[in-house]
């Protein structure tokens, strides 16, 4: 029988962590031939809250779960573990300044970077979903200095999914049939979702925009106007319609992103925020979303594109903001 993959989510009593747990176990993330072990971290106020979970996997008798643990021990929890899904964060309330939010954060991602260190598996590798994402991947890294860089990612895979559910409305194709869209920089308002690369049933995206839309200039101003405000700011069109934020496409982005890692990408490129290697100008150490081909269970940055004044001053935006972020975390000892 096949050894079990030891997973660790944190923040698993959360929203999101209720909505990935079921279907990790039901096979999901690995495939149908992988026995799962899950290893839930929740702070004392969500222990209950992920036992319950816990609970509820067992009633499901998913044949792939081999076992499940509820900690509030980060050594505990991070024990052995091949893959962790680092969903728990402090959020942003009322009246709090950046820097607060960034100290408290580091106070979870710090730690937790140091149990990696201390006792995850040789092979572990990392998805932070809990924001910042980027600086609080940026933060575990640091504090793992024993784990490969590349081993720590911050999701922006949902951002790339709601790029292509937009692209399909308006090109009329398929989601199935687009390749190659790109969110390059943060997860945040700042991101970059290009598709100049892009494809659709195998023609150009940008000719198919010009020739929906009316002309080059219309297809460029939805582009600017629309479509890339509406991806980046799409987080708070779901709390304003949905009346909470975005959850189970929020969990469904986490299982493509490892997914692929582990297992290979298929259709092309993807997108994730990886530790940069100084490509397209992105300074070397940041963590950057990146287009990104997963090969032989790495991430690999995609080579080579050619990318114009518009693209190159979007992602100088963006990657500006994550390295005010990072001085800011370096200013205050967090990394
Ligand atoms: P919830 O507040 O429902 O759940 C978070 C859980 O984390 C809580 O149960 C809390 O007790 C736990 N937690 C807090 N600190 C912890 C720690 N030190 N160790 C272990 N657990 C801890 O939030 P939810 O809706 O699940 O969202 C979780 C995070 O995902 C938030 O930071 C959110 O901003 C972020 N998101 C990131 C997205 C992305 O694309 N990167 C999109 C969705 C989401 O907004």
């Amino acid at each position: 029988s096949v050894k079990p993959v030891t997973i660790t989510i944190t923040g698993a009593g959360g929203q999101i962590g209720y909505a990935l747990l079921f279907r990790i176990a039901a096979g999901e993330l690995l495939g149908p031939d992988t026995p799962v072990r899950l290893q839930l971290l929740e702070i004392p106020q969500g222990v209950r809250a992920a036992e319950g979970a816990a609970l509820e996997l067992q009633d499901c008798a998913f044949p792939l779960l081999a076992h499940v643990d509820v900690h509030d021990d980060a050594e505990a929890a991070f024990r052995g573990t091949n893959l962790g899904l680092l969903v728990g964060a402090r959020p942003r309330t009322a009246g709090m300044e950046r820097g607060d939010l960034l100290v408290a954060n580091g106070g979870i991602f710090g730690p937790q970077g140091e149990a990696i260190n201390a006792g995850a598996a040789d092979d572990v590798r990392i998805v932070v979903v809990g924001n910042p994402a980027n600086t609080n991947a940026l933060i575990a890294a640091a504090h793992a200095p024993d784990v490969p860089a590349d081993r720590f990612t911050a999701l922006t895979r949902l951002d790339h999914n709601r790029a292509l559910g937009q692209l399909a409305t308006t090109v009329g194709t398929p989601v199935g049939e687009i390749r190659d869209v790109a969110i390059w920089g943060n997860h945040s308002a700042t991101q970059f979702p290009d598709v100049s690369h892009a494809t659709a049933g195998g023609q150009s995206v940008p000719a198919l925009l010009a020739a929906r839309l009316g002309g080059p200039d219309a297809a460029r101003e939805w582009l600017v106007d629309h479509f890339i405000p509406r991806v980046a700011k799409r987080g708070a069109e779901i709390i304003e319609v949905r009346g909470s934020s975005s959850v189970a496409s929020a969990a469904s982005a986490t299982i493509d992103h490892v997914h692929d890692w582990v297992l290979g990408t298929t259709n092309g490129w993807t997108s994730a925020a990886v530790v940069s290697d100084g490509s397209y100008d992105v300074p070397e150490g940041i963590v950057s979303s990146f287009p990104v081909e997963s090969v032989d269970g790495a991430w690999r940055i995609v080579p080579g594109l050619e990318l114009d004044a518009f693209a190159r001053h979007r992602i100088a935006v963006s990657v500006a903001e994550l390295e005010d972020e990072r001085d800011a975390v370096r200013a205050l000892g967090l990394l």
